[in-house]
């Protein structure tokens, strides 16, 4: 180690994080150890840093003032759910649909990558804090870092810094994360969750939720391990207060699998004519959700920022995402106008004379291939999003109303579909699917079931999950309604039904009615669609087949739906709770006994 005065000043009381960090240095090696401390201070001497050393690319602080590019790997660009490990005792904790290594296995591997991997590098040490300072519910995680840019990253995403060593005080309750870049070679890139230590140890990957340890490893793998067993639930969820012209607001908390919408949905901006209506942001991405006093549901947001989708984020489709991008953001793989701004398909701009492809070489128009990454993303401070709801910081959360289970489905899931209760809900959500994304490696636009888009997060056995979720609904005296939704029906030549972004909220509203008692909706054998006299279709230029296509329930789509449902269902085994295979039997059997009928479901 260096002589380096920080190395020397150690900031915290606690004992089990002295010791842990000790631990790490001997094993890593690293020429510096840098205490971060969360101030603007730090920060601007980190970016300088980043800068000199070609990890960040200024872009043009006239346009864009504090704002960054970095270009990450070419071979790390997203999740890669294949390498991601969740390494509990035995096999069976984590489940048929997560990846497993033996927790002695992974640690004795890993220690052999570590050793000595961050010899010539700073090691940043980074405390943060998941949840509002003062919430009883938040969580204090530390994460040791070799990457300037996760150091950074993680500045921006959660309230990081002294707040959290004062927080922790002496104790040694806090989430153990080490990461380490090594040579970023997929070959020794592993990401390994130990939930019985509240320790993950993240190898080879630079990027997003492999290297961001408080996101997807902590605030969903980890918490919601911690989750089954403290009675609460941690969700891959937006979540967003709506408030109508009288004033009233209503929350509400939608699970979409990755680059699904979660974010857009989370900061829309309404439709001209539906005047007086505002939409206040809690978060876009992770919520933690405990049984209030009130035998409610309450959530909070456990991030302090965004690490969102570029791609398709413009002035008509997000607004209020354009207006936040303007300054303090870091962007990743997007491209870049010889005048240093930024770049991206769906930008609604066309692609400027000498465009720079996000991994720096010039970009011609008729290459065939994409300027920005498909996975470009932003990291974005969350105050900088102008409709911020006030409660964000709020001890308790905000009470919601509704769940959202959504997903990408080309056919047969109708734009919006409510349970009949929660144990239909939750089987809705137990079965969901989705085309995937470019969030994660692999194919794109492959129909996958994706159970309340926690496939890639869920930290224990999926059958387990389901069962935590049954019992949650017991727990609840006001259970939120669960529905169901997709913005992304496609007609005969491929072009979506609905027009989506801010004319969501025109079903946002029915949801919000039906939870007021304002609209009685049209029962079928899968749930209940809107009559479509009961939405608000103002100024919407939608033929009125279109809107009839995006509602249809089709009865041979939807057994072939339930009969799918059943084949995931089978691959869960054992541990599969029987109500959610007898409410699947039940609607089976309900669209048997449907044909013939006007609505045909
Ligand atoms: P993660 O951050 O990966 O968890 O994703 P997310 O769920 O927050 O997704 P996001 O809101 O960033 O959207 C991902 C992509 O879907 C972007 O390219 C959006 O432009 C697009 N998208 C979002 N909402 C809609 C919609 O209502 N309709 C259509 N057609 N596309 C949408
Ligand atoms: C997702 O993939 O769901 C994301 C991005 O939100 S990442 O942080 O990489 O997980
Ligand atoms: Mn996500």
């Amino acid at each position: 180690m260096g002589d380096d005065p920080s190395a020397i000043a150690i900031p915290t009381r606690s004992a089990g994080l002295r010791r842990w960090v000790d631990e790490c240095v001997t094993l890593t090696c690293p020429d510096r150890v840098v205490w971060c401390d969360g101030s603007p201070a730090e920060r601007k001497r980190m970016l300088a840093e980043a800068v000199a050393a070609g990890v960040l690319i200024p872009l043009n602080h006239t346009k864009r003032p504090g704002c960054y590019l970095h270009r990450s790997n070419p071979n790390d660009v997203a999740r890669t759910e294949n390498l991601t490990m969740v390494c509990t005792p035995t096999r069976e904790e984590a489940g048929p649909t997560n990846n497993w290594l033996a927790p002695d296995e992974a640690y004795a591997k890993l220690r052999g990558w570590f050793g000595g991997s961050m010899r010539g590098r700073t090691m940043y040490v980074v405390p943060y804090i998941m949840g509002p300072p003062d919430s009883p519910f938040s969580k204090v995680g530390i994460e040791l870092t070799d990457s300037i840019y996760v150091a950074l990253s993680m500045g921006t995403m959660t309230r990081m810094g002294r707040a959290a060593l004062d927080l922790l005080g002496d104790s040694d309750n806090f989430n153990r994360g080490l990461h380490g870049t090594l040579d970023v070679n997929p070959e020794r890139r592993l990401i390994c969750h130990f939930p019985q230590d509240n320790t993950i140890w993240s190898a080879g990957s630079g990027y997003g939720g492999n290297a961001l340890l408080s996101k997807k490893c902590f605030a969903l793998r980890i918490a919601s391990w911690m989750a089954r067993e403290e009675q609460w639930l941690a969700e891959h969820m937006m979540i967003v207060g709506i408030e109508n012209p009288q004033g009233q607001t209503t929350y509400v908390a939608g699970a979409f699998p990755s680059a699904c919408g979660k974010t857009n949905l989370a900061m829309l901006t309404p439709p001209h004519s539906m005047k007086g209506w505002k939409v206040h942001t809690i978060g876009d991405d992770i919520a933690w959700l405990r049984i209030g006093p009130d035998g409610g549901l309450w959530a909070i947001n456990p991030e302090a920022g965004y690490f969102g989708v570029a791609p398709g984020t413009n002035q008509k489709s997000n607004h209020n995402a354009m207006k936040m991008l303007a300054r303090d953001t870091i962007f990743t793989n997007v491209a870049t106008t010889p005048d240093g701004d930024v770049w991206w398909e769906g930008i609604d701009e066309p692609p400027p004379e000498g465009l720079i492809d996000w991994q720096g070489r010039l970009w011609r128009p008729n290459s065939g291939e994409k300027a920005a990454h498909p996975n470009s993303r932003f990291t974005c401070p969350m105050r900088n999003n102008p409709v911020l709801s006030p409660h964000v910081d709020d001890p308790q959360g905000v009470p919601i109303s509704a769940i959202i289970f959504g997903g990408r489905r080309a056919a047969t899931v109708p734009l919006v579909l409510e349970s009949h209760d929660w144990t239909h809900g939750v089987l809705m959500g137990a079965t969901m699917g989705s085309e995937t994304t470019a969030a994660a490696v692999g194919q794109v636009g492959v129909l996958r079931r994706d159970p309340m888009a926690m496939l890639p997060f869920c930290g224990y056995n999926m059958g387990d999950y389901f069962a935590h979720w049954l019992r949650m609904g017991k727990l609840l005296h006001k259970p939120p309604k669960i529905f169901m939704v997709n913005w992304f029906r496609k007609d005969g030549d491929g072009r979506f039904l609905w027009p989506g972004y801010g004319e969501n909220l025109r079903i946002l509203r029915w949801m919000i009615d039906r939870i007021h008692g304002r609209a009685r909706g049209i029962d079928t054998s899968v749930g209940i669609v809107p009559n479509p006299s009961e939405l608000d279709l103002k100024s919407l230029d939608l033929p009125p087949d279109r809107l009839r296509e995006s509602l249809k329930i089709d009865r041979s789509e939807w057994k072939a739906e339930v009969a799918a449902a059943g084949d995931f269902f089978r691959k869960i085994g054992p541990t599969l709770p029987d109500p959610l295979e007898a409410t699947r039997h039940a609607i089976a059997a309900k669209l048997e006994a449907s044909a013939g009928r006007a609505d045909g479901a």
